[in-house]
């Protein structure tokens, strides 16, 4: 039996010493590199932050497993026993040019099951949380349930990079949706648009390439309001596979599904 106020606890204190050394880090010359192409960005502090984690959940909880973006965790092929999925910085490309947008997201599930869901905005120091079976928190506030939204009401999370040629998705399907909803926002961090679903400032968020740590700590609060988070079949995700992810107010998911994304919805 895992104590999770005593994992709770532990996380928060971490989150502020981890939203310490970005803050710090702003006042030194930070190492930029690419990766999987010029808009994917990897940073010393990025990796700094991740091992910081690693090193204290495996002092504390030496029998959890971690998985993290940089790749200084484990290699995970199983969701058995206790997982932490981090994304020390999630919003890269904000942090670089913008010093704001960015997220810390960490998921802590159990035999495949998300227990703890966090995600910090460490430039506003707001915190989201979940809580499995206890509900979502906005620094420690509950969140309310989501309600519905008409489609001519919604404001939609979507990278434009999918609205023009792209391989993965018919533009034409998005460039529909664009028009008939309220208006479109591109934030550059998944977890912040995640968390922004999940606290009614977006209906709905698309987009077509994420990874475990994307999502894990999103999922987790996502669901804790009521919420749905799928591909862009309607398809369960998995969490230790890249996906697209489709996450949105509950009927507002079953309509821009079927009128937007499947298969001759055109
Ligand atoms: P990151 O900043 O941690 O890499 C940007 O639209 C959002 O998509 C960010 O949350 C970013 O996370 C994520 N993302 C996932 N895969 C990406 C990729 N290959 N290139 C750029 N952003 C990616
Ligand atoms: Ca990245
Ligand atoms: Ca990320
Ligand atoms: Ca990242």
């Amino acid at each position: 039996m895992n104590n999770w106020d005593e994992i709770d606890t532990y996380v928060r204190e971490w989150l502020e010493e981890a939203r310490e050394k970005i803050l710090a880090s702003f006042s030194t010359s930070i190492e930029i590199e690419t990766k999987s192409d010029r808009n994917d960005l990897v940073t010393n502090i990025d990796k700094e932050i991740e091992q910081f984690f690693i090193q204290h959940i495996k002092n504390k909880f030496p029998d959890h497993h971690i998985l993290g973006e940089e790749g200084l965790g484990e290699k995970i092929d199983c969701t058995n026993g206790m997982l932490w999925i981090v994304d020390p910085i999630d919003g890269t490309v904000n942090f670089v040019h913008q010093q704001r947008n960015f997220m810390i997201s960490i998921g802590i599930y159990e035999n495949g099951v998300g227990k703890l869901g966090y995600i910090y905005d460490v430039i506003h120091k707001e915190l989201y949380h979940a809580v499995h079976g206890e509900g979502a928190y906005f620094n420690d506030v509950p969140i309310p349930k989501l309600t519905d939204a008409a489609i001519e009401n919604a404001i939609v999370g979507l990278n434009p990079t999918w609205v023009v040629e792209n391989r993965k998705i018919d533009p034409k399907k998005l460039s529909k949706l664009v028009k008939d909803v309220r208006a479109i926002r591109c934030y550059g961090s998944a977890a912040l648009e995640i968390a922004y679903v999940a606290t009614g400032r977006l209906d709905a968020y698309i987009t077509m390439r994420l990874s475990p740590w994307d999502f894990a700590a999103g999922k987790v609060i996502i669901e804790e309001v009521g919420g749905i988070m799928t591909d862009i079949k309607g398809e369960p995700l998995k969490i230790l596979e890249n996906s697209p992810v489709f996450v949105s107010k509950p009927s507002l998911h079953e309509t821009i599904l079927n009128k937007y994304l499947k298969e001759g919805s055109l």
